[in-house]
């Protein structure tokens, strides 16, 4: 009795996995999408949450001033990399009582943060 039944369950479960090896579409090569880094679209600027221009969580839209801490969802306090493609050099700052002036990311260049600046980055300012 004990042996039919678990041969039965055994069977419910062969007809399942044939089922669905009918359902499942024969994948073929799939694109295979690797950690992309430093992807930043020519004239923009763009900003990273994991540090070595890894995953993207924002591109400036302009030039100008942008409080992250604004941002739906807010960005402030998150950036670990930027990438700057863009028409103006970008001003990272820190609030801290004040706006405090971390570091300038020249036209062309990218940045780690690491350390007190990293994840601390509340607003940028492209000037341009
Ligand atoms: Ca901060």
């Amino acid at each position: 009795m004990k042996a039919k039944r678990v041969g039965k369950v055994a069977g419910i479960v062969a007809g399942l996995l044939a089922l669905s090896g009918v359902v499942a579409p024969a994948s073929s090569a799939t694109s295979a999408s690797p950690d992309q880094n430093w992807e930043c679209p020519s004239r923009f600027s763009c900003y990273y949450d994991g540090h070595s221009g890894t995953d993207r969580m924002w591109i400036a839209p302009s030039c100008g001033w942008f409080d992250l801490r604004n941002m739906n969802p807010p960005l402030n306090d998150r950036m670990s990399s930027v990438e700057n493609t863009g028409e103006g050099d970008v001003a990272l700052y820190n609030w801290d009582n004040g706006w405090v002036n971390l570091t300038t990311v020249r036209i062309g260049d990218t940045a780690e943060l690491w350390g007190g600046w990293d994840n601390a980055v509340d607003a940028v300012n492209i000037q341009c």
